[in-house]
Protein backbone atom coordinates (compact mmCIF):
# COMPACT_ATOMS: atom_id res chain seq x y z
CA UNK A 1 0.00 0.00 0.00
CA UNK A 2 1.51 3.62 -1.32
CA UNK A 3 2.28 5.71 1.79
CA UNK A 4 -0.68 8.15 0.76
CA UNK A 5 -3.43 5.64 1.03
CA UNK A 6 -2.25 4.42 4.09
CA UNK A 7 -1.99 7.44 5.92
CA UNK A 8 -5.75 8.87 4.19
CA UNK A 9 -7.21 5.79 5.85
CA UNK A 10 -5.68 6.50 9.12
CA UNK A 11 -6.57 9.69 8.99
CA UNK A 12 -10.07 8.92 7.86
CA UNK A 13 -10.68 6.56 10.30
CA UNK A 14 -8.50 9.24 13.29
CA UNK A 15 -6.43 6.56 13.96
CA UNK A 16 -3.38 8.46 12.79
CA UNK A 17 -1.11 9.69 15.38
CA UNK A 18 -1.19 13.25 15.56
CA UNK A 19 1.88 15.81 16.80
CA UNK A 20 2.23 19.18 16.93
CA UNK A 21 5.07 20.93 18.08
CA UNK A 22 5.52 24.20 19.72
CA UNK A 23 2.74 24.87 22.22
CA UNK A 24 1.75 28.47 22.20
CA UNK A 25 -1.65 30.44 21.41
CA UNK A 26 -1.30 28.41 17.86
CA UNK A 27 -0.39 25.28 18.95
CA UNK A 28 -2.39 24.89 22.11
CA UNK A 29 -5.92 25.17 20.27
CA UNK A 30 -4.64 23.17 16.90
CA UNK A 31 -3.62 20.49 19.43
CA UNK A 32 -7.07 20.45 21.14
CA UNK A 33 -8.85 20.73 17.96
CA UNK A 34 -7.02 17.84 16.55
CA UNK A 35 -7.85 16.01 20.20
CA UNK A 36 -11.46 16.74 20.02
CA UNK A 37 -11.55 15.39 16.44
CA UNK A 38 -10.89 12.32 17.77
CA UNK A 39 -7.02 11.75 16.92
CA UNK A 40 -4.80 10.82 19.85
CA UNK A 41 -2.70 13.83 19.39
CA UNK A 42 0.72 14.60 21.88
CA UNK A 43 2.11 17.92 22.05
CA UNK A 44 5.61 19.06 22.06
CA UNK A 45 7.18 21.91 23.53
CA UNK A 46 10.84 22.85 25.37
CA UNK A 47 8.68 24.81 28.19
CA UNK A 48 7.84 22.19 31.25
CA UNK A 49 5.70 24.20 32.62
CA UNK A 50 3.42 23.86 29.42
CA UNK A 51 4.32 20.06 29.48
CA UNK A 52 2.63 19.91 32.78
CA UNK A 53 -0.09 21.91 32.65
CA UNK A 54 -1.60 20.07 29.36
CA UNK A 55 -0.53 16.43 30.92
CA UNK A 56 -1.80 17.66 34.46
CA UNK A 57 -5.58 18.52 32.65
CA UNK A 58 -5.44 22.72 32.89
CA UNK A 59 -5.12 25.11 29.93
CA UNK A 60 -2.78 28.42 30.02
CA UNK A 61 -3.73 30.16 26.72
CA UNK A 62 -7.15 31.93 27.68
CA UNK A 63 -8.85 31.00 24.54
CA UNK A 64 -8.60 27.22 25.32
CA UNK A 65 -11.23 26.04 28.40
CA UNK A 66 -9.14 24.25 31.16
CA UNK A 67 -12.38 21.60 31.29
CA UNK A 68 -11.45 20.76 27.83
CA UNK A 69 -7.80 19.98 28.07
CA UNK A 70 -8.79 17.85 31.29
CA UNK A 71 -11.71 16.46 29.28
CA UNK A 72 -9.07 15.68 26.76
CA UNK A 73 -6.20 14.37 28.81
CA UNK A 74 -8.20 12.22 31.00
CA UNK A 75 -9.56 10.59 28.01
CA UNK A 76 -6.18 9.69 26.60
CA UNK A 77 -6.68 12.08 23.39
CA UNK A 78 -4.11 14.37 24.47
CA UNK A 79 -0.62 14.56 26.21
CA UNK A 80 2.16 16.75 25.95
CA UNK A 81 6.20 15.91 26.15
CA UNK A 82 9.55 17.58 25.41
CA UNK A 83 11.22 14.28 23.97
CA UNK A 84 11.03 14.43 20.07
CA UNK A 85 11.86 10.71 20.02
CA UNK A 86 8.10 10.69 20.31
CA UNK A 87 7.93 11.89 16.39
CA UNK A 88 9.25 8.34 15.62
CA UNK A 89 5.06 7.14 16.48
CA UNK A 90 4.06 10.10 14.66
CA UNK A 91 2.18 10.28 11.65
CA UNK A 92 1.77 13.99 10.86
CA UNK A 93 3.24 16.98 12.70
CA UNK A 94 2.22 20.38 12.42
CA UNK A 95 4.84 23.23 13.37
CA UNK A 96 3.93 26.22 15.50
CA UNK A 97 7.22 28.05 16.89
CA UNK A 98 7.90 31.48 16.67
CA UNK A 99 9.22 33.44 13.70
CA UNK A 100 10.27 36.75 15.04
CA UNK A 101 12.57 39.38 13.83
CA UNK A 102 16.27 40.34 14.76
CA UNK A 103 17.21 43.71 16.12
CA UNK A 104 18.05 44.68 12.19
CA UNK A 105 14.78 43.48 11.27
CA UNK A 106 15.50 40.05 9.52
CA UNK A 107 13.60 36.74 9.75
CA UNK A 108 15.12 34.65 12.70
CA UNK A 109 14.09 31.16 11.45
CA UNK A 110 16.10 29.43 14.56
CA UNK A 111 12.91 28.20 16.06
CA UNK A 112 12.13 26.44 13.24
CA UNK A 113 15.32 25.44 12.45
CA UNK A 114 15.77 24.17 15.73
CA UNK A 115 12.38 22.13 15.52
CA UNK A 116 13.00 20.82 12.15
CA UNK A 117 16.47 19.25 12.77
CA UNK A 118 14.49 17.34 16.04
CA UNK A 119 11.73 16.22 13.63
CA UNK A 120 13.93 14.99 11.21
CA UNK A 121 15.92 12.44 12.91
CA UNK A 122 12.43 10.75 13.55
CA UNK A 123 11.37 11.15 10.02
CA UNK A 124 10.19 8.13 8.85
CA UNK A 125 8.21 7.29 5.65
CA UNK A 126 5.02 8.20 5.26
CA UNK A 127 4.70 11.22 7.68
CA UNK A 128 2.39 14.40 7.03
CA UNK A 129 4.39 17.67 7.96
CA UNK A 130 2.78 21.05 8.26
CA UNK A 131 4.55 24.18 8.72
CA UNK A 132 2.06 27.10 10.15
CA UNK A 133 4.62 29.31 11.72
CA UNK A 134 4.44 33.17 9.88
CA UNK A 135 7.50 33.37 7.93
CA UNK A 136 8.67 34.34 3.90
CA UNK A 137 7.83 32.75 0.45
CA UNK A 138 9.80 30.09 -0.27
CA UNK A 139 10.55 28.79 3.35
CA UNK A 140 8.75 25.52 3.25
CA UNK A 141 10.46 24.42 -0.19
CA UNK A 142 13.59 26.40 0.81
CA UNK A 143 15.02 25.82 4.06
CA UNK A 144 12.25 22.95 5.71
CA UNK A 145 12.49 20.48 2.46
CA UNK A 146 15.92 20.19 2.11
CA UNK A 147 16.51 19.53 5.94
CA UNK A 148 13.93 16.81 5.94
CA UNK A 149 15.50 15.20 2.35
CA UNK A 150 19.08 14.73 3.89
CA UNK A 151 17.98 11.32 5.27
CA UNK A 152 16.91 10.48 1.86
CA UNK A 153 13.78 10.24 2.14
CA UNK A 154 11.89 12.66 -0.79
CA UNK A 155 9.09 14.66 0.00
CA UNK A 156 6.20 14.62 -2.13
CA UNK A 157 6.95 11.12 -2.75
CA UNK A 158 8.24 9.73 0.60
CA UNK A 159 6.95 11.97 3.28
CA UNK A 160 4.66 14.68 2.86
CA UNK A 161 4.99 18.66 3.52
CA UNK A 162 2.85 21.52 3.35
CA UNK A 163 2.36 24.81 4.59
CA UNK A 164 -0.78 26.34 6.45
CA UNK A 165 -0.69 29.67 8.06
CA UNK A 166 -2.12 30.24 11.18
CA UNK A 167 -5.28 32.48 11.82
CA UNK A 168 -5.06 32.70 15.48
CA UNK A 169 -6.46 35.89 16.95
CA UNK A 170 -6.08 35.58 20.47
CA UNK A 171 -9.09 37.21 22.09
CA UNK A 172 -11.41 37.04 19.44
CA UNK A 173 -14.77 36.01 21.04
CA UNK A 174 -16.58 34.69 17.16
CA UNK A 175 -13.33 33.51 15.17
CA UNK A 176 -11.39 30.47 16.81
CA UNK A 177 -9.63 27.64 15.52
CA UNK A 178 -12.21 25.91 14.75
CA UNK A 179 -14.07 27.94 12.59
CA UNK A 180 -11.69 29.90 10.46
CA UNK A 181 -11.05 29.04 6.93
CA UNK A 182 -7.30 27.35 6.93
CA UNK A 183 -5.41 28.06 3.68
CA UNK A 184 -3.57 24.66 2.75
CA UNK A 185 -0.21 24.53 0.26
CA UNK A 186 1.43 21.62 -0.03
CA UNK A 187 4.73 19.91 -1.97
CA UNK A 188 2.63 17.88 -4.54
CA UNK A 189 -0.98 17.06 -5.36
CA UNK A 190 -0.78 14.21 -2.49
CA UNK A 191 0.84 16.46 0.19
CA UNK A 192 -2.45 19.11 0.01
CA UNK A 193 -4.59 16.51 -0.08
CA UNK A 194 -3.27 14.83 2.87
CA UNK A 195 -3.35 18.01 4.81
CA UNK A 196 -6.46 19.00 3.90
CA UNK A 197 -7.84 15.94 5.01
CA UNK A 198 -5.80 16.20 8.21
CA UNK A 199 -6.94 19.70 8.84
CA UNK A 200 -10.69 19.06 7.61
CA UNK A 201 -11.34 16.62 10.30
CA UNK A 202 -11.07 19.24 12.96
CA UNK A 203 -11.38 22.78 10.99
CA UNK A 204 -14.92 23.53 9.26
CA UNK A 205 -13.54 25.00 6.12
CA UNK A 206 -10.21 24.30 4.37
CA UNK A 207 -8.31 26.46 1.51
CA UNK A 208 -6.05 24.64 -0.74
CA UNK A 209 -3.96 25.92 -2.95
CA UNK A 210 -1.40 25.53 -5.47
CA UNK A 211 2.04 25.37 -3.45
CA UNK A 212 3.48 26.02 0.03
CA UNK A 213 4.87 29.17 -1.64
CA UNK A 214 1.42 30.64 -2.44
CA UNK A 215 0.10 29.63 1.43
CA UNK A 216 3.54 31.58 2.92
CA UNK A 217 2.37 34.46 0.69
CA UNK A 218 -1.42 34.58 1.44
CA UNK A 219 -0.51 35.08 5.36
CA UNK A 220 2.13 38.10 4.74
CA UNK A 221 -0.88 39.65 1.98
CA UNK A 222 -3.11 39.39 5.12
CA UNK A 223 -0.97 41.05 7.50
CA UNK A 224 0.95 43.35 5.23
CA UNK A 225 -3.01 44.57 4.41
CA UNK A 226 -3.57 45.44 8.10
CA UNK A 227 0.27 46.84 9.06
CA UNK A 228 -0.04 49.53 5.71
CA UNK A 229 -3.62 50.22 6.00
CA UNK A 230 -2.89 51.28 9.79
CA UNK A 231 0.34 53.09 8.70
CA UNK A 232 -2.34 55.02 6.18
CA UNK A 233 -4.65 56.34 8.85
CA UNK A 234 -1.80 57.09 10.97
CA UNK A 235 -0.63 59.15 8.46
CA UNK A 236 -4.50 60.59 7.79
CA UNK A 237 -4.42 61.18 11.35
CA UNK A 238 -1.04 63.89 11.19
CA UNK A 239 -2.79 65.48 7.88
CA UNK A 240 -5.88 65.67 10.36
CA UNK A 241 -3.99 67.18 13.38
CA UNK A 242 -2.33 69.84 10.85
CA UNK A 243 -5.63 70.83 9.00
CA UNK A 244 -7.73 71.09 12.36
CA UNK A 245 -9.83 68.26 11.39
CA UNK A 246 -10.89 65.09 14.01
CA UNK A 247 -9.87 62.36 12.50
CA UNK A 248 -12.14 60.19 14.60
CA UNK A 249 -15.35 61.72 12.98
CA UNK A 250 -13.07 61.52 9.15
CA UNK A 251 -13.20 57.27 9.92
CA UNK A 252 -16.54 56.85 11.47
CA UNK A 253 -18.31 58.90 8.55
CA UNK A 254 -16.17 57.47 5.58
CA UNK A 255 -17.12 54.01 7.47
CA UNK A 256 -21.02 54.51 6.33
CA UNK A 257 -19.80 53.88 3.50
CA UNK A 258 -21.53 50.12 2.57
CA UNK A 259 -18.87 49.11 -0.11
CA UNK A 260 -15.12 49.92 -0.80
CA UNK A 261 -14.27 50.69 2.17
CA UNK A 262 -12.62 48.75 5.41
CA UNK A 263 -12.71 51.39 8.57
CA UNK A 264 -8.74 51.51 10.28
CA UNK A 265 -7.86 54.04 13.73
CA UNK A 266 -5.27 55.72 14.29
CA UNK A 267 -3.26 54.92 17.23
CA UNK A 268 0.15 55.21 19.37
CA UNK A 269 1.77 52.75 17.08
CA UNK A 270 1.77 49.21 15.73
CA UNK A 271 2.23 46.52 18.62
CA UNK A 272 1.81 42.94 18.87
CA UNK A 273 3.89 39.78 17.52
CA UNK A 274 2.18 39.62 14.13
CA UNK A 275 1.51 42.52 12.25
CA UNK A 276 4.26 45.00 13.19
CA UNK A 277 6.70 41.70 12.31
CA UNK A 278 5.02 39.49 9.44
CA UNK A 279 5.74 42.45 6.33
CA UNK A 280 9.19 42.21 7.22
CA UNK A 281 9.60 38.87 6.31
CA UNK A 282 8.10 39.60 3.19
CA UNK A 283 10.14 42.83 2.75
CA UNK A 284 13.27 40.79 3.53
CA UNK A 285 12.46 38.11 0.77
CA UNK A 286 11.40 40.88 -1.88
CA UNK A 287 14.81 42.61 -1.43
CA UNK A 288 16.55 39.19 -1.54
CA UNK A 289 15.25 39.37 -5.56
CA UNK A 290 16.38 42.64 -6.33
CA UNK A 291 12.92 44.57 -5.22
CA UNK A 292 12.01 47.54 -3.33
CA UNK A 293 9.02 46.94 -1.22
CA UNK A 294 8.51 50.78 -0.61
CA UNK A 295 5.44 50.43 0.85
CA UNK A 296 6.11 48.27 3.68
CA UNK A 297 8.90 50.39 4.48
CA UNK A 298 6.98 53.33 4.38
CA UNK A 299 4.20 51.86 6.50
CA UNK A 300 6.90 50.71 9.11
CA UNK A 301 8.44 54.07 9.15
CA UNK A 302 4.82 56.04 9.96
CA UNK A 303 3.63 53.75 12.63
CA UNK A 304 7.21 53.42 13.99
CA UNK A 305 7.07 57.07 14.70
CA UNK A 306 4.17 57.46 16.03
CA UNK A 307 4.98 56.92 19.69
CA UNK A 308 7.28 60.13 18.89
CA UNK A 309 4.25 61.96 17.68
CA UNK A 310 2.54 60.98 20.63
CA UNK A 311 5.29 62.11 22.97
CA UNK A 312 5.17 65.63 21.23
CA UNK A 313 0.72 65.89 21.90
CA UNK A 314 1.58 64.71 25.78
CA UNK A 315 4.83 67.80 25.58
CA UNK A 316 1.76 70.21 24.12
CA UNK A 317 -1.18 69.39 26.73
CA UNK A 318 1.79 69.57 29.61
CA UNK A 319 2.73 73.09 27.83
CA UNK A 320 -0.59 73.75 27.78
CA UNK A 321 -0.67 73.45 32.06
CA UNK A 322 2.57 75.43 31.61
CA UNK A 323 4.23 72.62 32.60
CA UNK A 324 7.65 70.68 31.08
CA UNK A 325 7.79 66.65 30.30
CA UNK A 326 10.97 67.09 32.40
CA UNK A 327 9.63 66.39 36.49
CA UNK A 328 6.12 65.96 35.58
CA UNK A 329 4.05 62.89 36.57
CA UNK A 330 2.64 61.47 33.51
CA UNK A 331 0.64 57.94 33.92
CA UNK A 332 0.23 55.90 31.07
CA UNK A 333 -3.37 54.02 30.98
CA UNK A 334 -3.16 51.26 28.90
CA UNK A 335 0.20 49.41 27.84
CA UNK A 336 -0.50 45.60 26.64
CA UNK A 337 -0.74 46.07 22.69
CA UNK A 338 -4.48 46.62 22.02
CA UNK A 339 -7.02 46.22 23.96
CA UNK A 340 -8.50 43.33 26.58
CA UNK A 341 -5.89 41.63 26.00
CA UNK A 342 -2.96 41.00 28.59
CA UNK A 343 0.21 40.95 25.67
CA UNK A 344 2.50 43.68 25.49
CA UNK A 345 4.79 42.34 22.55
CA UNK A 346 5.82 45.54 20.79
CA UNK A 347 3.54 47.29 22.15
CA UNK A 348 4.52 51.11 21.62
CA UNK A 349 3.13 52.45 24.98
CA UNK A 350 6.59 50.94 25.98
CA UNK A 351 7.91 53.25 23.78
CA UNK A 352 6.26 55.95 24.53
CA UNK A 353 7.66 55.43 28.30
CA UNK A 354 10.72 55.11 27.15
CA UNK A 355 10.71 58.05 25.37
CA UNK A 356 9.01 60.19 28.56
CA UNK A 357 11.55 58.68 30.31
CA UNK A 358 14.32 59.88 28.66
CA UNK A 359 13.22 63.48 28.60
CA UNK A 360 12.91 63.59 32.65
CA UNK A 361 9.22 62.63 33.00
CA UNK A 362 8.17 60.59 35.97
CA UNK A 363 6.21 58.05 34.45
CA UNK A 364 3.68 55.60 36.14
CA UNK A 365 1.52 53.46 34.31
CA UNK A 366 -2.05 51.32 34.89
CA UNK A 367 -3.27 48.31 32.74
CA UNK A 368 -5.79 46.03 34.43
CA UNK A 369 -4.74 42.95 32.57
CA UNK A 370 -0.88 43.70 32.96
CA UNK A 371 0.20 43.66 36.81
CA UNK A 372 3.71 44.28 36.63
CA UNK A 373 5.98 45.59 33.88
CA UNK A 374 9.94 44.58 33.98
CA UNK A 375 12.32 47.30 33.25
CA UNK A 376 13.76 45.52 30.96
CA UNK A 377 10.17 45.60 29.09
CA UNK A 378 10.31 49.01 28.97
CA UNK A 379 14.02 50.63 29.01
CA UNK A 380 13.15 52.52 31.71
CA UNK A 381 15.89 51.24 34.31
CA UNK A 382 13.27 49.84 37.07
CA UNK A 383 10.40 47.11 37.46
CA UNK A 384 6.75 48.76 37.98
CA UNK A 385 3.54 47.60 39.12
CA UNK A 386 0.30 48.53 37.69
CA UNK A 387 -0.87 51.89 39.51
CA UNK A 388 -4.87 51.42 40.33
CA UNK A 389 -7.01 53.44 38.30
CA UNK A 390 -8.79 55.37 40.78
CA UNK A 391 -10.13 59.05 40.85
CA UNK A 392 -6.44 59.62 43.29
CA UNK A 393 -4.04 57.88 40.98
CA UNK A 394 -5.46 60.01 38.16
CA UNK A 395 -5.75 63.17 40.25
CA UNK A 396 -2.09 62.97 41.09
CA UNK A 397 -0.56 63.13 37.54
CA UNK A 398 -0.16 65.78 35.91
CA UNK A 399 -1.28 64.09 32.89
CA UNK A 400 -2.84 61.19 32.10
CA UNK A 401 -2.20 58.99 28.18
CA UNK A 402 -4.84 56.70 27.46
CA UNK A 403 -2.53 54.67 24.73
CA UNK A 404 -4.63 51.36 25.08
CA UNK A 405 -8.53 51.84 25.80
CA UNK A 406 -9.26 48.54 27.74
CA UNK A 407 -13.06 48.26 28.24
CA UNK A 408 -13.13 47.66 31.61
CA UNK A 409 -12.05 50.90 32.18
CA UNK A 410 -14.63 54.03 33.55
CA UNK A 411 -13.48 56.68 31.24
CA UNK A 412 -16.16 58.88 32.34
CA UNK A 413 -14.26 58.85 35.82
CA UNK A 414 -10.84 59.21 34.21
CA UNK A 415 -12.33 62.58 32.10
CA UNK A 416 -13.79 63.60 35.64
CA UNK A 417 -10.54 62.31 37.52
CA UNK A 418 -7.81 63.73 35.33
CA UNK A 419 -6.33 67.04 35.09
CA UNK A 420 -4.78 66.87 31.57
CA UNK A 421 -5.68 63.64 29.00
CA UNK A 422 -3.87 62.66 26.09
CA UNK A 423 -6.11 60.35 24.31
CA UNK A 424 -4.45 58.07 21.60
CA UNK A 425 -7.52 55.82 21.09
CA UNK A 426 -10.76 58.00 20.49
CA UNK A 427 -11.61 56.42 24.68
CA UNK A 428 -12.98 59.96 25.63
CA UNK A 429 -16.05 60.89 23.95
CA UNK A 430 -16.85 64.82 22.99
CA UNK A 431 -14.67 68.26 23.08
CA UNK A 432 -13.22 68.66 26.42
CA UNK A 433 -10.35 72.10 27.84
CA UNK A 434 -8.31 69.56 29.34
CA UNK A 435 -8.74 66.39 26.89
CA UNK A 436 -5.77 66.33 23.76
CA UNK A 437 -6.60 64.10 21.01
CA UNK A 438 -4.39 62.41 18.52
CA UNK A 439 -5.31 63.25 14.92
CA UNK A 440 -7.74 66.11 16.26
CA UNK A 441 -7.14 69.85 17.45
CA UNK A 442 -6.19 70.80 20.41
CA UNK A 443 -8.60 72.40 22.64
CA UNK A 444 -9.05 75.79 22.43
CA UNK A 445 -6.28 78.15 24.26
CA UNK A 446 -7.92 80.37 26.42
CA UNK A 447 -6.66 83.61 28.04
CA UNK A 448 -6.20 82.14 31.01
CA UNK A 449 -3.97 79.12 29.67
CA UNK A 450 -1.38 82.12 28.66
CA UNK A 451 1.66 81.96 31.15
CA UNK A 452 2.19 85.94 31.88
CA UNK A 453 5.63 86.98 30.95
CA UNK A 454 7.93 87.67 33.63
CA UNK A 455 7.98 91.27 33.10
CA UNK A 456 4.03 91.28 33.35
CA UNK A 457 1.33 91.65 35.98
CA UNK A 458 -1.12 88.07 36.10
CA UNK A 459 -4.19 89.33 35.02
CA UNK A 460 -6.63 89.31 37.41
N1 LIG B 1 -4.11 48.82 15.31
C1 LIG B 1 -4.32 50.17 15.06
N2 LIG B 1 -5.39 50.53 14.29
C2 LIG B 1 -6.24 49.59 13.77
C3 LIG B 1 -6.00 48.23 14.03
C4 LIG B 1 -4.94 47.87 14.81
O1 LIG B 1 -3.58 51.02 15.52
O2 LIG B 1 -7.20 49.98 13.09
C5 LIG B 1 -2.96 48.43 16.11
C6 LIG B 1 -3.34 47.71 17.38
O3 LIG B 1 -3.54 48.63 18.43
C7 LIG B 1 -2.12 46.83 17.62
C8 LIG B 1 -1.63 46.52 16.22
O4 LIG B 1 -2.20 47.50 15.36
O5 LIG B 1 -1.13 47.55 18.32
C9 LIG B 1 -2.05 45.15 15.73
O6 LIG B 1 -3.42 45.06 15.95
P1 LIG B 1 -4.34 43.91 15.23
O7 LIG B 1 -5.75 44.32 15.43
O8 LIG B 1 -3.87 43.66 13.88
O9 LIG B 1 -4.14 42.66 16.18
P2 LIG B 1 -3.10 41.48 16.15
O10 LIG B 1 -1.69 41.93 16.10
O11 LIG B 1 -3.51 40.60 17.27
O12 LIG B 1 -3.38 40.81 14.77
C10 LIG B 1 -4.05 39.60 14.74
C11 LIG B 1 -3.69 39.04 13.41
N3 LIG B 1 -4.05 37.67 13.37
C12 LIG B 1 -3.21 36.81 12.76
O13 LIG B 1 -2.14 37.14 12.29
C13 LIG B 1 -3.64 35.42 12.71
C14 LIG B 1 -4.41 39.77 12.30
O14 LIG B 1 -4.28 39.05 11.08
C15 LIG B 1 -5.87 39.90 12.62
O15 LIG B 1 -6.52 40.55 11.55
C16 LIG B 1 -5.99 40.70 13.89
O16 LIG B 1 -5.44 39.86 14.92
C17 LIG B 1 -7.43 41.04 14.21
O17 LIG B 1 -8.19 41.27 13.25
O18 LIG B 1 -7.72 41.15 15.39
Amino acid sequence: MSHSVSLRRRLTDRTARVGVVGLGYVGLPLAVEFARAGFVTTGIDLDRRKIDAVNQGTSYIPDVQTAEVARLVSGRKLDATDDFSIVAELDTINICVPTPLRKTKDPDMSYIVSAVEKIAQYLHPGMLIILESTTYPGTTEELVQPMLEAGGLKAGVDFFLAFSPERVDPGNPTFNTHNVPKVVGGVGPESTELASLLYGAAIETIVPVSSPQAAEMVKLLENTFRMVNIGLVNEIALMCDRLGLDVWEVVNAAATKPFGFMPFYPGPGLGGHCIPIDPFYLSWKAKQTGFDPRFIELAGQINGGMPHFVVEKITDALNRHQKSINGSTVLILGIAYKRDIDDMRESPSLDVMALLHQKGAHVRYADPYVPTLSARAWHGGFDMQTDAITPSALAEADCVAILTEHRTVDYDMVLNSSRLIVDTRNAISGKHAHVFKLGAPAPVMTVQDRMPAANEKAVA
